[in-house]
């Protein structure tokens, strides 16, 4: 699995796309992941959205929901990802298939351990650096962190929080195998330009770790 360019839709910072039109810019500019993150959408539209952009990232690109299993599901998502106050990993992978993928959001050591046992097919430090893009997401955890929690697990480990252009190289240092953004693609002017600027800045921080 690739999770180089992990790009997480938001209507709110998207100088009005809709979420199925930043997941079509954004696959198109090459992100190699991308998540439909709504957490005021009713079920009916979310499902209607998830449906589309399962069927825009097939074979080009994962497709993940956040929080919601149920809608994962029921478009055919390829996974769904969950933070520590969501459905316990250990609760989700129980309810579902095998190959179906599962990503958990950490801020310790101890809670990526937790989550790899528990079954996550990755986890997210989150977040990495401060960002105002998440009002709830506190203090960032920063790259010794990151690099700790790099170190621990062996499923792959994607950053997420105030990544841009400028801290990609330093972030992939630490360890990080995949870059998770919202403001650095979604609230771009050009979003498919975007993407395709910062996977070749990440194609080219891996060729130099
Ligand atoms: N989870 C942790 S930080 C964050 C989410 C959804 C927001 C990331 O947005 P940005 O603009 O890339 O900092
Ligand atoms: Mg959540």
């Amino acid at each position: 699995m690739k999770y180089d360019l992990y790009v997480v839709t938001d209507e709110g910072l998207s100088r009005g796309k809709t979420h199925v039109e930043i997941a079509r810019e954004a696959v198109a500019g090459g992100a190699d992941v991308i998540q439909l993150r709504d957490k005021t959408a009713d079920s009916a539209s979310l499902y209607a959205a998830a449906c589309e952009i399962a069927e825009i990232c097939r074979g080009k690109a994962l497709f993940f929901v956040n929080d919601r299993l149920d809608i994962a599901l029921a478009a055919g998502a390829d996974g769904v990802h969950v933070g520590q106050s969501d459905l316990p990993a250990a609760v989700v992978r129980s309810l579902v298939p095998k190959d179906f993928l599962v990503g958990v959001s950490v801020g310790s050591v101890a809670e990526a351990l937790a989550a790899e046992a528990d079954g996550a097919d990755y986890v997210a430090v989150s977040p990495v650096f401060s960002t105002a893009s998440k009002h709830d997401a506190g203090d960032g955890h920063g790259l010794d962190t990151a690099r700790a929690i790099c170190d621990a697990v062996s499923v792959p480990v994607v950053g997420i929080g105030g990544l841009n252009k400028d801290n990609i190289p330093e972030v992939i240092s630490a360890g990080i195998d995949g870059i998770a953004v919202i403001s650095a693609v979604v609230s771009q002017e050009d979003i498919s330009a975007s993407a395709a600027e910062l996977s070749a800045i990440i194609a080219e921080a891996k060729r130099s770790v």
